[in-house]
């Protein structure tokens, strides 16, 4: 890489976030180009980088990785296509912020934790953005300094307008609540033990099979309780709530809007479209706080072991969903890169 020029970025797959994140990337971020895209679907990949001239599409994701005019990458393909990518940035040492999550399966993620303990080094972050929103990071500075003394519980909100239609139920889990499972871990810096898994009515509403809403509850190390209502079809926008209880009060992250409309005798407040527009602060903050990391020879923002840590946590309320009961989460040890 080019210590004076921009970082140059490819991403990988151009679907709702890749093709978000190649427009932030070309729009808002400093010190960075896109050079390179793929995608399965080449006219989608086209259409991501229409108004980006640096860009050009090639055929596939590990040529993506192989490019010489490629510096450090972006993963946002299918889940499934996330562990032969970073494996493959791994083996050409280039940084990558892969996607949550970043793998479907808990052994996926252990073995890219492994490759990049054989490497030494960090190459590896995940993309849960919520770490770079002004609103966590509030909560984050009031858990730090006890603003509102040793936390408790922390209730959380998590809906969007509509999911797929007959998504599986246990994408509420790993697609949904793996967020908030990753700020609980952030938020405390502590480990989830255990998981229960609610359900509730199921909406009318709801396309197909899916179990929606759920309500996950995630015990910490210390024995902090969060609770996490997740309903992916509630019809009227994507709503992201977070309250904080501590033993002498209470801190409430609710909405990213920040003005209030009064008009025609009623006060209002936007509601977001969905995660995009919700956080879109967060992955502009995110991609740029990776990119000046890469200038410095620093691997930001979550690591692979959070990766990993996230999706054996999901892992195991999947199998509390399935099975009805509080499930343990057995984490392997925590090698020292991560210390
Ligand atoms: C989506 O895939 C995301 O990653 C969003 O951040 C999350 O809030 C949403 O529930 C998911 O469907």
């Amino acid at each position: 890489m080019s210590k004076t020029g921009p970082v140059r970025v490819g991403v990988i797959g151009t679907g709702v976030m890749g093709a978000d994140h190649v427009r932030t990337v070309a729009s808002s971020v400093s010190r960075a180009e896109v050079t390179a895209v793929s995608d399965l679907d080449a006219e989608r990949a086209a259409a991501a980088i229409a108004d980006v001239p640096t860009a050009r599409v090639l055929p596939e994701p590990l040529a993506v990785v192989e490019d010489p005019e490629v510096d450090a990458v972006v993963v946002a393909s299918a889940d499934t296509a996330h562990e032969e990518t970073v494996m493959a940035c791994l083996e050409a040492g280039k940084p990558v912020l892969c996607e949550k999550p970043l793998t479907p399966t808990a052994e996926g993620s252990l073995r890219i934790v492994a490759a990049e303990v054989e490497l030494g080094r960090r190459l590896v972050s995940v993309g849960f953005m919520r770490r770079w929103d002004p609103g966590y990071e509030e909560l984050r500075a009031a858990v730090r300094s006890e603003a509102v003394g040793r936390p408790l519980m922390l209730h959380n909100v998590h809906r969007n307008k509509t999911s797929t239609p007959n998504a599986p139920s246990a994408n509420l889990i790993r697609g949904s609540a793996v967020h908030e499972i990753d700020v609980v871990r952030w938020l405390f810096d502590e480990e989830i033990v255990r998981g229960t898994v609610h359900r509730p009515r199921r909406s009318g509403l709801v396309v197909g099979e899916t179990q929606d809403p759920l309500i996950v509850v995630l015990e910490t190390e210390s024995g902090i309780v969060a609770d996490v209502e997740v309903f992916v079809n509630c019809q009227y926008g994507y709503d992201v709530r977070c309250e904080l209880v501590g033993e002498t009060g209470t801190v409430l992250l609710d909405g990213a809007f920040h003005t209030r409309m009064r008009s025609a005798q009623r006060v209002s407040t936007l509601v977001a479209i969905d995660w995009r527009d919700r956080f879109a602060e967060a992955y502009r903050r995110e991609l740029q706080d990776w990119i000046d990391g890469i200038r410095v020879d620093e691997q930001r923002g979550p690591t692979a072991w959070d990766g990993y840590a996230a999706t054996a946590v999901s892992a195991a309320c999947v199998e509390a969903l399935e099975s009805g009961r509080t499930t343990n989460v057995e984490l392997a040890a925590r090698p020292d890169l991560y210390a």
